[in-house]
């Protein structure tokens, strides 16, 4: 059955970044704390053309309730499509996860995406099955964007299994700061806000699923552990007592920067990131046992070559791969990345709730652990109750 939404395209975020400029060189010089956290592999260490409507195809048929379907002939139970949401499918780990999920033949993906055309097209040249995904429109750079994300893909009808909080931007050129719809700094606005406000609204959706595992992962990353070589680079994760977080991230009255200093486009990411581990942990402790959803988060290696580098300098962009590959051996490609990401969603040993999960050099998953700012349960407390307010949901 096709259902056809009405356009969702919602204004893009305003921008005030000037394009260009280079602010910090390619490799910095690396300052290693002690008590470093042997995570890596690497170092040997345990370490068409479409509508310009959005097209939202419901797969009713392939997802219908209960999750497991009545004995068949055979006398074998079967387990229901499950329906995972990414965001940010258009491209590198998302992408890669979607495909993974979609070729199982097991899954539906909902491609949570701020462009359609370029994910209508990424889902083709990855060769994904027409039927195995549907691209729903979601701006994470505007709350409003995000509230209507949620509306739309409640529309579609379909449970709600999994949702992976992946899409994030990267900005460690940028001179000046640039703001979401909402007028928080941009990094932290889209990887932790967006999320945060689409992880709350679709919890309810998650805890009344019925599929067996319910999953809400949101991804970290190495580089917002300080307790690994890749986290000492700098500038390092700080959040400080968030007192720019607390000041709406804004710049007016308060500092673009979660710990209330300067911009810094790198840094503000590894902030995000420690967000987002904190937030997952926050999940966990507040809503594990009442809903029975597994949080997550993972460092699913260093995928040198996506998107995510796109605003780096081109000589960064040529070196970082082989520096990865060949050096610190922490190199994963965009498949193997999606293999690991499209476990976390699905593989039933992984069900453990309040994980950070990583891979060894056989690619062998193992809970790994997190920085102490990253698992401070007293930030994470903070830091859930100042993102509500902010989001508007306090
Ligand atoms: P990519 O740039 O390839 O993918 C990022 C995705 O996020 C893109 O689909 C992009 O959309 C989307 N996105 C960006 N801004 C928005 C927005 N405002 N609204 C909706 N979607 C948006 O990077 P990666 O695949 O590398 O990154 C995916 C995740 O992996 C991130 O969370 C990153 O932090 C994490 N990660 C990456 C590592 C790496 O080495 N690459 C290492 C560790 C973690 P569009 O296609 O339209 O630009
Ligand atoms: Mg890093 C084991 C060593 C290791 C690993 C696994 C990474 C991952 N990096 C490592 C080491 C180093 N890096 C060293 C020694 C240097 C100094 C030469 C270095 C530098 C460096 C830069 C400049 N690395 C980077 C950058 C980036 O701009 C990337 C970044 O921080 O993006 C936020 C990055 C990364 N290194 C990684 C990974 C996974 C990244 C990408 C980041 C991410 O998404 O978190």
């Amino acid at each position: 059955m096709a259902l056809q939404a009405a356009t969702s395209f919602l204004p893009s975020a305003l921008s005030a970044r000037k394009e260009g400029s280079v602010k910090d060189s390619a490799f910095l010089g690396v300052r290693v704390a002690d008590g470093l956290n042997l995570e890596t592999s690497a170092l040997g260490l345990r370490t068409k053309r479409v509508s310009t409507s959005v097209a939202i195809r419901a797969q009713t048929a392939a997802v219908s309730s209960p999750s497991v379907t009545p004995a068949s002939p055979s006398g074998k139970k079967t387990l229901r499509k499950g329906t995972a949401i990414i965001t940010g499918a258009s491209s590198g780990l998302g992408l890669a996860t979607a495909k993974a999920l979609a070729e199982t033949g097991k899954w539906h993906v909902i491609m949570g995406c701020r462009d359609f055309l370029k994910a209508s097209r990424a889902a083709k040249a990855a060769g994904m099955d027409k039927d195995s995904f549907t691209i729903v429109h979601l701006d994470l750079a505007s709350l409003d964007s995000v509230r209507q994300f949620v509306k739309n893909v409640r529309q579609l009808e379909m449970p709600i299994d999994v949702v992976v909080c992946n899409a994030a931007v990267y900005q460690p050129t940028a001179k000046e700061p640039s703001y979401t719809a909402d007028c928080f700094e941009m990094s932290v606005g889209v990887n932790h806000l967006g999320h945060f406000l689409l992880a709350r609204e679709l919890l309810s959706d998650l805890q009344s699923s019925d599929y067996p595992s319910k999953r809400l992962i949101i991804v970290g990353s190495i580089t917002g552990n300080t307790n690994t070589l890749a986290g000492n680079v700098p500038p390092k994760a700080n959040l400080g007592d968030l007192r720019g977080l607390a000041g709406g991230l804004n710049g007016i009255g308060s500092s673009v920067m979660i710990d209330g200093g300067e911009f810094d486009g790198a840094k503000a990411y590894k902030d995000s990131k420690v967000c987002n581990m904190l937030t997952m942990q926050e999940f966990h402790r507040r809503y594990h046992e009442e809903t029975g959803v597994t949080f997550a988060s993972l460092y699913p290696g260093c995928i040198a070559t996506t998107g995510l580098f796109r605003e780096h300098i081109p000589l960064f962009r040529l070196l970082f791969p082989p520096f990865q590959k060949y050096i610190t051996k922490g190199y994963v490609s965009e498949e193997e990345a999606g293999k690991r990401l499209a476990q976390v969603v699905s593989d039933p040993s992984l069900t453990k709730s309040g994980v950070y999960w990583s891979w060894n050099k056989n690619s062998a998953s193992f809970e790994n652990q997190l920085s102490e700012e990253a698992s401070d349960a007293d930030k994470a407390k903070k830091l859930w109750e100042i993102s509500e307010k902010l989001v508007g949901l306090a």
